[in-house]
């Protein structure tokens, strides 16, 4: 049987080729394997969606390729799953994600909160281009512990400060820990707009928030 370097380099593989059998196979082959799930997303999977951002911006790639990039992780997400998740009960804590108005970017926030999810949280995802209006709405219902949010443009990002802004005038900011995701995100970033925290890439986000629930 193959060993997990060679097992987490096919999941890669799978991805650069969108090869969506070839991954789902590789996928099954980690479980049998005893490869964590969680290990198969970040160090499998993703490291494949990086290369393909890399190959879009070197022009070997186009928007096309992109999109299905994104089916076919979704596809071995499909696999994973079930593995990431089995046994929990309780919840550690829950949180509300989403990626801001104005950007349809989701697959670093799917990966992120695949691994929150893995992680025991209970995770309400209001999927791509939020308002604010529409973050404040899911607050107040649903009184998350965590309120996620992601942006991949810099022409979008400002959407974070307007949310945060939204839900301090409405009286609904204390108590909610915001925390901020996506390439273009950074500490400084956070700190100006009033977030809590902003995370380096997903697996930061979980230790963020794991902080944030075990401290408490
Ligand atoms: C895939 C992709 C697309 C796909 C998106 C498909 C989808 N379902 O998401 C499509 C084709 C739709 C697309 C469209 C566009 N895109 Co685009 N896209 C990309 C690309 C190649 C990869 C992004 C990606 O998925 N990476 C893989 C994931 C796993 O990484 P990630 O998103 O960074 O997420 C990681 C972390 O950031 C973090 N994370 C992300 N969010 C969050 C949130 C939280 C809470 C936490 C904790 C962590 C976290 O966790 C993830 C894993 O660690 C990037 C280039 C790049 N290399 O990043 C350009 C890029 C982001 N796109 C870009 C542009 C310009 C566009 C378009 C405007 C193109 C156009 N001319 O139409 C449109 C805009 C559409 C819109 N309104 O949103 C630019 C943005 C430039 C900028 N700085 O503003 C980039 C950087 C490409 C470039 N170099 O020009 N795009």
């Amino acid at each position: 049987m193959a060993g997990e370097r060679e097992i987490l380099g096919k999941l890669r593989d799978a991805i650069v080729a969108l090869d969506i059998p070839g991954l789902q196979e590789a996928c099954e082959e980690a479980i049998a394997t005893g490869i964590p799930a969680y290990h198969a997303v970040v160090e499998g999977m993703a490291k494949g969606m990086e290369i393909v951002g890399q190959k879009y911006e070197e022009g070997e790639y186009y928007l096309a390729e992109l999109i299905m990039a994104g089916e076919t992780m979704r596809e071995g997400m499909v696999v994973l799953e079930p593995h990431l998740t089995a046994g929990k009960v309780s919840h550690a804590g829950k949180a509300v994600i989403g990626t801001v108005k104005g950007d349809l970017h989701d697959i670093g926030k799917n990966v992120f909160l695949t691994l929150l999810r893995a992680a025991n949280y209970e995770v309400i995802d209001l999927g791509v281009d939020i308002s604010p209006e529409a973050f404040l709405e899911a607050v107040q219902e649903h009184s998350p512990d965590i309120l996620a949010m992601s942006a991949l443009l810099t022409t979008t990002m400002v959407e974070m400060e307007n949310v945060v802004a939204k839900l301090e005038s409405e009286g609904v900011r204390e108590g909610l820990k915001i925390l901020i995701g996506g390439a273009p995100i950074t500490n400084d970033y956070a700190e100006m707009i009033g977030a809590d925290a902003a995370a380096r890439d997903a697996v930061d986000g979980v230790r963020i928030v794991n902080g944030w629930t075990r401290a408490g």
